[in-house]
């Protein structure tokens, strides 16, 4: 396989914790390519088997992790606000669809980012470079395929219609990246039970809605029961190419946190190795050919970290492996 990796180093959530963690680091120093360092020592690893690395989406500043000083003025919840609402995430997203028609035209493009809507641009990018079916294999701890409108009405908050990463994959069905039965989603935690009050009837309804229309949803438990599941639906899948985004969150555990929302655990690494390794061979069994592939919804601020009690944090290095069983 033919591959380039590169980074979209899109940080742009209007959370006060997040806000502060980040004008912090920029009175330290500025990581240009918005990952730390602990972050370019793994992936060099990726060089070693040939990949080329294709440096990073150009992201202003204050919208990365690691912004400079000069940022600073520019940092605080109000200006991030205003790039939510004023469309920025899908404004990011067209950013990162040119990047990898420029710098990954013969290559399979291969993304490290945060903000999980990114991945809309490098599946646009994909899917108008592939001749033939595109199918999409998703890997993440929540269906972000739900209209914030009817996501909020089970939890609280309200938000607008805007792409973001908790609703990017509704775009990618409406936009026709990807069929919406040519889509599985596998590793997820929040698929809804019995309704107990309206907004999560509404939840339910939508949720439940698009599986009906053909996207194929796996529970996490029912992954780590067996590799039956992920090997039925990609050998069901009607398509030649196939995208792989990996949401960070589908592992999340005690040293594989470094995922953006941690709200359940994940898969624990035995499992989700064993999963690559069932990806790879149901990928061949169905002649199906990598198109493209992604890690999003890092955490820049606790990768590579290293705890008190002398654990360090290998959520990248555990990603790492599992591409590595993928595309043997
Ligand atoms: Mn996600």
């Amino acid at each position: 396989m033919k591959a380039g990796y590169f980074r979209a180093p899109l940080e742009a959530l209007d959370d006060p914790a997040r806000v502060m963690i980040k004008t912090a680091s920029a009175h330290r120093n500025a990581r240009p390519n918005g990952f730390p360092r602990s972050f370019e020592t793994s992936v060099k690893k990726l060089r070693r088997s040939g990949f080329k690395d294709l440096g990073s989406v150009p992201t202003p500043g204050h919208l990365m992790p690691f912004p400079s000083k000069r940022d600073i003025p520019l940092i605080h919840p109000e200006y991030l606000n205003f790039f939510a609402q004023g469309n920025g995430f899908a404004q990011y997203a067209e950013e990162v669809h040119r990047f990898v028609i420029e710098k990954a035209d013969k290559l399979v493009p291969i993304m490290f980012g945060i903000d999980h809507s990114s991945t809309f641009g490098a599946l646009k990018a994909v899917a108008e470079k592939c001749a033939g079916p595109l199918a999409l294999l998703v890997l993440d701890a929540h269906f972000d395929a739900i209209p914030v409108a009817i996501r909020s009405s089970r939890a609280e908050g309200a938000g607008g219609d805007e792409m973001g990463c908790g609703n990017f994959l509704d775009s990618v069905f409406k936009e026709k990246l990807v069929r919406i039965d040519r889509a599985i989603v596998a590793g997820v935690s929040d698929y809804p039970g019995n309704a107990t009050d309206k907004g999560e009837a509404k939840f339910k309804k939508y949720y439940e809605g698009l599986v009906r229309k053909g996207t194929r949803v796996i529970k996490k438990s029912g992954l780590e029961k067996s590799t039956d599941p992920i090997r039925e639906a990609i050998g069901g899948l009607k398509a030649k190419h196939i995208y792989i985004s990996i949401d960070a969150d589908v592992i999340a555990g005690a040293v594989t946190g470094a995922s953006r929302f941690y709200d359940s655990a994940g898969l624990g690494e035995k499992t989700f190795l064993n999963l690559g390794g069932a990806i790879n061979d149901s990928i061949k069994k169905r002649g199906l050919v990598i198109a493209g592939m992604d890690v999003m919804e890092l955490d820049p601020y606790k990768l590579g970290l290293k705890f008190k009690d002398g654990r360090k944090d290998r959520t990248l290095e555990v990603i790492l492996k599992f591409i590595e069983r993928i595309i043997k």
